[in-house]
């Protein structure tokens, strides 16, 4: 059963607040009197009762539906549905906006704009509006205009039909329970609703680890559910995916082959996909792990990922579906002994070679780092190298090496330097942004997608604070250029109210808890320090003699693994120039990714003035210092935040701050005995 909750953290930035401020509120209930939307689609209805709950809640009394009272109000539309709108083209080139972007204007009488080339346009004007209020901006004279930065705005859940979610930290599935469905079509609409607050317009709801009933989702006997569960995002302007199986036509067509040119596999992926799209006319189509972590895949038959996906993007084309393909692929079965073969390496290498031979309806979903998702990696080098291919960013919503949800980490500062990172495929500038959504190299098709962080927890991610990495990854799917700060600040105002000490405290514990938390977890870049397999607390050996190939190498002399060109494995070599120069060098390679680059003495001078083991000590000791006095900053503001929401933080810093001592004193004592060497300070070393 769903926990149903707090109103207040079921609700996350969406709990719209009465506006106390007399004078504020006057001015909104005066602009905001009446609403008139334009045309009857169904998202424009989804756009007239959100706006029409939201202003009754914040204003205290529903707005005139339909009338525009004293030629005041909010006339909403497409801007090809009215004369009403004709005047905006003389401002605006609507032709820009593209099927999502949106205007969002006051005319000098008074009237508020919210208008759009589609109704999935006229929607986000309308939320942005609602968050417009929230937020407490003046809405007098707006002249806004929104494009989004990339087409596809996608969250992909790792749903299991027994509930579980794989990597999941905040209950079980939302949508499905004992091998069915949840039917809970409540719960998701409130999902699907958050989810288009913020312009998501994909999910995939099923995991990538694809497993024998789980494969079933794309055939009669789960389609009718799978349907239900479309048409509700549907209103809310989503398209649904579904992880695939790639053996499906031998699981389930009873082939005894799924050889990607056989024309038997692909006459049975042609059936399927038809089924499917009988049952839901807009389906996204298929997302898929092949080859990787024992899922099958095109290698089994001498057959390349370009076979592989192209195959299924021809069963899909006709009907505007897209195939979104995993690189998560490499030697999950290595020796540890084996130092030359470097995990960093693989994406690159197998996908580089394919460049250019991808269909147009194929995307690439590349993993931010070469690695999976630690808490610091360099970017992906395949961003930047491929040039002709479709991409799509993949981050980590859910905590699964960040703290589980139990610790604070806000992510977007991670995500921002992701983003950020200068490829220089085409010179300065050449961002992974650019990359991701295609502008780079002119593609129509690519964006973010990032796996989902919720469940069926009350406050849906476990921890309160963690629904700010839900919107913040929402948010900078649509513009990539926000700061981590503007998009905590909105947070907070949406969530938590527009109080300035509320805010100014919770804007400090958010955008100092990545830096907390890489602090007092692995240093440099070196990543993998953790418990094997549920991947939670301290184990600085646990996977130093897998087959996974995550090491870090460590002796008595010094630690890292050296992947340059020069004397490593060459992984630097994937880099355009200068990055690959910037890299190679311990003398040019910055800090925080020394160790993913280089293995250096203990004694190695950092540029920031220390040796790497003193790095280690302070670090530790510092973090956890830290982690320690976001409890004390919390409790600052105990008196303005309500006390379901004060407590259910509260518990989990109080955890984080213990958990960092942990950490702190499994590492520092690790690397005290390993090194030989004492810290400057005399501190405690176990
Ligand atoms: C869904 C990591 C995680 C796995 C996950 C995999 C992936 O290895 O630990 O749980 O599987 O990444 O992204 O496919």
């Amino acid at each position: 059963m769903a926990r149903i909750s707090s109103p207040s953290s079921y609700d996350c930035w969406l709990g719209y607040k009465f506006i106390d401020n007399n004078e504020l509120r006057k001015v909104y209930s005066e602009r905001c009197s009446s609403m008139v939307v334009i045309g009857k689609t169904e998202l424009n209805e989804t756009a007239r009762k959100e706006l029409m709950h939201a202003l009754t809640q914040m204003l205290g009394e529903p707005p005139q539906s339909e009338i525009l009272v004293q030629g005041l109000g909010i006339v909403i539309g497409t801007f090809g549905s009215s004369k009403l709108f004709d005047w905006l083209t003389s401002i605006y080139d609507f032709d820009e906006l593209g099927e999502e972007g949106y205007v969002i204007h006051t005319s000098d009488d008074g009237k508020i704009y919210l208008s759009a080339a589609t109704d999935q346009g006229v929607l986000y004007a309308t939320f942005h509006f609602i968050r417009l209020l929230q937020t407490g901006d003046c809405i007098k004279k707006l002249k806004i205009r929104e494009i989004p930065d990339n087409s596809l705005r996608m969250i992909d859940h790792w749903d299991n039909m027994d509930g579980s979610i794989e990597r999941g930290y905040a209950g079980n599935s939302i949508f499905f329970r004992d091998m069915q469905f949840t039917g809970e079509l409540d719960r998701i609409r409130d999902y699907a609703r958050l989810l288009a607050s913020v312009a998501i317009n994909a999910v995939a709801i099923n995991n990538v680890n694809v497993h024998s009933h789980e494969s079933k989702l794309i055939t009669e006997q789960f389609l009718p559910e799978v349907a239900k569960v479309a048409s509700v995002f549907r209103s809310y302007g989503i398209r649904l995916y579904l992880s695939i199986n790639f053996a499906s036509p031998m699981e389930l067509g009873g082939l005894d082959t799924a050889d990607p040119l056989m024309p038997e596999v692909s006459s049975w992926w042609n059936d399927a996909t038809k089924d499917i799209y009988r049952y839901i006319p807009d389906f996204g189509g298929f997302l898929v792990k092949a080859d990787s972590e024992f899922r099958p895949g095109p290698f089994t038959y001498g057959r390349t990922h370009a076979d592989g996906a192209n195959m299924l993007a021809d069963a899909l084309q006709p009907f505007g579906g897209e195939v979104i393909w995993r690189c998560f692929v490499y030697n999950c079965m290595q020796d540890w002994r084996d130092r030359t073969t470097d995990r960093a390496r693989a994406a690159y290498d197998h996908f580089m070679p394919l460049d250019g031979t991808f269909r147009d309806n194929v995307l690439l979903q590349i993993k931010n780092g070469p690695m999976d998702f630690q808490v610091r990696e360099p970017a992906s080098p395949l961003f930047g190298g491929l040039k002709r291919t479709n991409q799509l960013l993949e981050l980590q919503i859910t905590q699964e090496y960040t703290g589980q949800q139990r610790h604070l980490c806000y992510l977007v500062p991670q995500w921002k330097q992701v983003l950020d990172f200068d490829t220089y495929a085409q010179g300065e500038g050449s961002t992974v942004s650019k990359a991701a959504s295609g502008t780079l190299s002119g593609r129509k098709r690519g964006g973010l997608a990032a796996v989902a962080n919720i469940g069926n927890d009350a406050n849906w991610t476990g921890h309160v604070l963690a629904q700010a990495n839900w919107y913040g990854y929402a948010r900078l799917a649509w513009n990539s250029s926000l700061s981590s700060e503007q998009i905590a600040q909105e947070w907070i105002r949406m969530t938590f109210g527009s109080e300035d000490e509320l805010e100014r405290v919770i804007l400090e514990i958010l955008l100092s808890s990545y830096e907390i938390y890489e602090q007092y977890t692995s240093p440099l870049g070196v990543g993998w320090m953790v418990e094997p397999g549920h991947h939670y607390g301290p184990n600085i050996d646990g996977y130093e003699y897998s087959k996974w190939g995550t090491y870090h190498y460590a002796d008595c002399n010094g630690i890292g693994v050296d992947r340059s060109m020069q004397s490593g494995t060459g992984y630097t070599g994937q880099y355009h120039s200068p990055v690959s120069q910037i890299f190679e060098t311990t003398e040019h390679c910055p800090d925080e990714l020394l160790l993913f680059f280089h293995h250096v003495p203990y004694t190695h001078m950092l540029k920031s003035g220390k040796t790497v083991i003193q790095h280690i000590y302070d670090s530790h000791f510092s973090g956890a210092d830290r982690a320690a006095n976001m409890i004390v900053l919390w409790d600052s503001i105990e008196n303005k935040i309500d006390r379901d929401r004060y407590q259910q933080v509260r518990e989990r810093l109080i955890h984080q701050a213990e958990h960092a001592l942990e950490w702190r004193d499994i590492v520092n004592t690790y690397f005290n005995r390993k090194s030989g060497i004492s810290d400057d300070y005399g501190r405690h070393i176990y």
